[in-house]
């Protein structure tokens, strides 16, 4: 293991002094981490500097180790490839708790625990966790370090892949620690453990991981146990655990919102700029929307985020967005040269880590979708010879890839505020073969709320458990939300009085996964979603046509953009069709996902489902 010098420094012994050798001036950090070493035993324990030469020495050490193999430097410089154990392949909702001290605070969408329970059972799992191995020490900042109030942690992890890959999807290391220490600032702490002690000579695998996973929030000290995985949204605890889990619980407390969004910047043919967040659930397009590169002529996209969005309201009453993440974690299956040609140059540029794709024969990486035709001959993510007759998928079908946002050539400037930008529309969207048109403007404000509340999506292998079934999941946040989700809504609703009503965000539903009854995608979808935003911000500027329904505005047939589609406008009124058979089982699904609610649902939600129920009787 090395120093801040790369020198190796597996003899240096832990400073429980606070003295002038400690490596940090921060006494609520180094007790911390002392403690963590006393129960997980680690051989050694390293504080991460972020530097390149560090990157460098522990990734030489991960292709030693074979968790990674680099790829060829001529197509992927200074990138790797990673194949996780085959059950470490996504996030693990079932294991995935918020231990508040009483048990209303975590609500019905979350698992909970008496948290003295859950610290004694933990305190027993990481109870020598780390033995044979190095405690790396990770000093983050989530959003800009030069922030008003910088949001910071420190991850404490014995995997160097959980290091590398949070180097690339946050800032860490020295620069953090001093500002830490300058301002003898809160962190989040966040231990993080494979599972996986080694025995005095024991050889190690290539993923080590436990087949027992828990991935744990204490809400009210605000910190985060990790325990038995490797994969991303359980080990990266930058990502969804602190960054919308406990953020989400910060911003109720502060007033503010951590939600599951991109942000990005568009661009009119009037050169005037707009804003707009969208919320979908995992693996239903953030990123694809986010890097969109729009097929209509004079309308420019640029990126700020492709997964969390803090949002606060300005001092004008405006609400201003962030991207407090420094990475994409993006699914790879579906990422094109067809399809998301920003997402592909940034990945070229290399400094990415893949994580269960499939190896080509020149050392490069495949995953379905990424050109129009497999390679004839693959390695497939477990390691087994492929060709395209295999009849399986070469990629897992919640393959990653993992690179700096910074690659990104549309990157928008404005990423590098921190004070973010006004947000003029919020999107959201779920993947649904039926019932939900391709875009639907709420009414106003409240009935966003209620179209947000009452999300649905198929569920993808972004989590463990099936695939394709119908589950509400409001504002995209069901397996993020911190704290009750009666509360979370009314958080939503009760913000909304701080802000300037003229400024107040428009908000629209979107589905891009609508089918038509010969079983195709009702709307291209991709780069052609431009089209969708063009007609959203037309209708800001009060300038494109609607036709009112009981649920919204959805557009007339001729108000989207066909140019250069083959597609007509009675296409478009079947995508936007809003059939009252299908609302009449959509209105019985919000019923019984109303219910389960219990006392805290607003009631100005139940008034807008009431509302919604007499205008389809009236219809
Ligand atoms: P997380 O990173 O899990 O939060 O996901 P995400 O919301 O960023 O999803 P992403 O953009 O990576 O999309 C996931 C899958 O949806 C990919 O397989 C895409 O090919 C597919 N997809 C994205 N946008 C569209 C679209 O407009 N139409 C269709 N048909 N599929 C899409
Ligand atoms: C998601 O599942 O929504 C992701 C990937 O963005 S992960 O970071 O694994 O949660
Ligand atoms: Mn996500």
């Amino acid at each position: 293991v090395l120093d801040e010098n790369g020198e190796n420094a597996a003899s240096q012994p832990l400073d429980t002094t606070g003295g002038a050798a400690a490596p940090t001036t921060h006494q609520a950090l180094l007790s911390w981490v002392n403690e963590v070493a006393e129960l997980t035993q680690p051989d050694r324990v390293y504080w991460v500097n972020g530097s390149v030469e560090e990157n460098r020495l522990l990734t030489d050490e991960l292709v030693d180790a074979g968790t990674l193999v680099r790829l060829n430097p001529e197509t992927f410089p200074n990138s790797f490839a990673a194949f996780s154990d085959p059950k470490d392949v996504a996030r693990v909702e079932e294991q995935t708790f918020i231990c508040s001290e009483k048990r209303e605070d975590a609500g019905f969408t979350n698992n909970w625990m008496d948290p003295g329970e859950m610290r004694a059972k933990l305190d027993g799992l990481f109870a020598g966790s780390m033995r044979g191995r190095t405690m790396y020490v990770v000093p983050f900042v989530m959003g800009h370090l030069a922030a008003e109030d910088p949001k910071f942690g420190v991850e404490i992890t014995d995997s160097a892949y959980v290091v590398a890959s949070m180097r690339i999807m946050a800032n860490i290391g020295t620069d953090v620690l001093r500002k830490m220490e300058e301002l003898d600032a809160f962190f989040v702490p966040a231990l993080h453990s494979v599972g996986f002690p080694l025995a005095e000579g024991e050889d190690d695998v290539p993923w080590p991981c436990s087949d027992e996973k828990w991935i744990v929030h204490f809400p009210e000290d605000r910190s985060i146990w990790s325990y038995g995985s490797g994969y991303g949204g359980n080990a990266l605890l930058g990502k969804k655990c602190y960054a919308l889990r406990i953020a989400s619980i910060m911003a109720r407390d502060e007033g503010w919102l951590a939600e599951h969004m991109l942000i990005l910047k568009l661009t009119s043919p009037e050169q005037k700029d707009y804003y707009v967040s969208a919320a979908f659930p995992s693996a239903c397009g953030k990123t694809n929307l986010a890097l969109l590169d729009p097929t209509i002529d004079g309308w420019k996209v640029e990126t700020l985020g492709d997964d969390i969005t803090w949002m606060r309201f300005g001092k004008e009453g405006e609400l201003r967005a962030v991207n407090p993440e420094a990475g994409l974690f993006g699914v790879a299956p579906g990422t094109g040269w067809s399809t998301n040609p920003n997402a592909m140059r940034a990945i070229a540029k290399g400094n990415s880590i893949f994580t269960n794709v499939a190896l080509t024969d020149d050392g490069g990486v495949w995953w379905e979708g990424m050109t129009d035709e497999a390679p004839a001959h693959l390695t497939d993510w477990l390691g087994q010879e492929w060709t395209p007759d295999a009849g399986h998928p070469a990629a897992h079908p919640n393959s990653r890839f993992c690179t700096p946002i910074d690659q990104i050539d549309m990157l928008a400037d404005e990423y590098h505020s921190p004070n973010g930008v006004p947000v003029s529309a919020i999107l959201f969207g779920g993947r649904r073969k039926t019932t939900v048109p391709l875009v639907t403007e709420a009414r106003d404000w409240a009935s966003g709320i209620f179209m947000g509340s009452t999300l649905s999506s198929e569920t993808t292998a972004a989590a463990a458990g099936q695939v394709g079934l119908v589950r509400r999941d409001p504002m995209a946040m069901l397996p993020f939300i911190g704290y009750d989700a009666g509360d979370y809504l009314r958080h939503w609703i009760e913000l909304s009085g701080k802000a300037n009503q003229e400024k107040l965000p428009k908000i629209f539903l979107v589905n891009w996964f609508r089918r038509t009854a010969d079983g195709g995608f009702a709307w291209p979808g991709f780069g052609d979603n431009a089209r969708v935003l063009k007609w959203v911000i037309e209708r800001l500027e009060g300038t494109a046509d609607a036709v009112e329904t009981p649920i919204g505005f959805v557009p007339t047939g001729d108000s989207i953009d066909l140019t250069g589609l083959d597609m007509t406008p009675a296409d478009v009124e079947q995508a936007v069709r809003v059939d009252p058979q299908e609302w009449a089982t959509e209105l019985d699904a919000i019923d019984e996902w109303y219910e389960r609610f219990g006392a805290t649902l607003p009631q100005e939600l139940k008034d807008r489902l009431a509302e919604l129920k007499d205008r389809f009787a009236a219809a």
